[in-house]
């Protein structure tokens, strides 16, 4: 019969420090292995069609910015062929991707946007 070996239960890094047989301490030094999460930008693509007025109102909605700040990215994305509109974990960077897709198609414009890897 296969014999298991002790399992030892991982130490957390908050986890109480163990103490030896005297009752002494055992220190224990590891390194943080933890890193930051990926974060993900969302770009918003230039079209010749969708009214500049549309992807300003989208901008301030899904993303926070206000007036000014949106007519600027609007406006970068115009000139450039795109831009960022917000830096997010990777699941709330996908779900602004779908409201401003959505939000599109529903308004009958072309509209682009998509989320990457910061760094990519
Ligand atoms: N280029 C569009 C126009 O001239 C405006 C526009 C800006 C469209 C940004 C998309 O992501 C966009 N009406």
């Amino acid at each position: 019969m296969a014999t298991k070996s002790p399992q030892i239960p991982p130490r957390g890094p908050n986890s109480e420090p163990e103490h030896d047989s005297s009752g002494a301490v055992v220190m224990e030094r590891r390194t943080l292995k933890a890193k930051p999460p990926q974060m993900y930008q969302v770009l918003m693509l230039n079209d010749d069609y969708t009214p500049m007025e549309f992807v300003v109102v989208v901008i301030q909605e899904f993303f926070g910015k206000d007036l000014e700040t949106a007519t600027q990215i609007m406006l970068k994305i115009h000139l450039d062929g795109k831009a960022v509109c917000g830096v997010y974990s990777r699941d709330v960077a996908a779900t602004k991707v779908d409201q401003v897709l959505d939000a599109a198609a529903k308004a009958g414009h072309p509209l682009k946007c998509l989320s990457e890897p910061v760094d990519f």
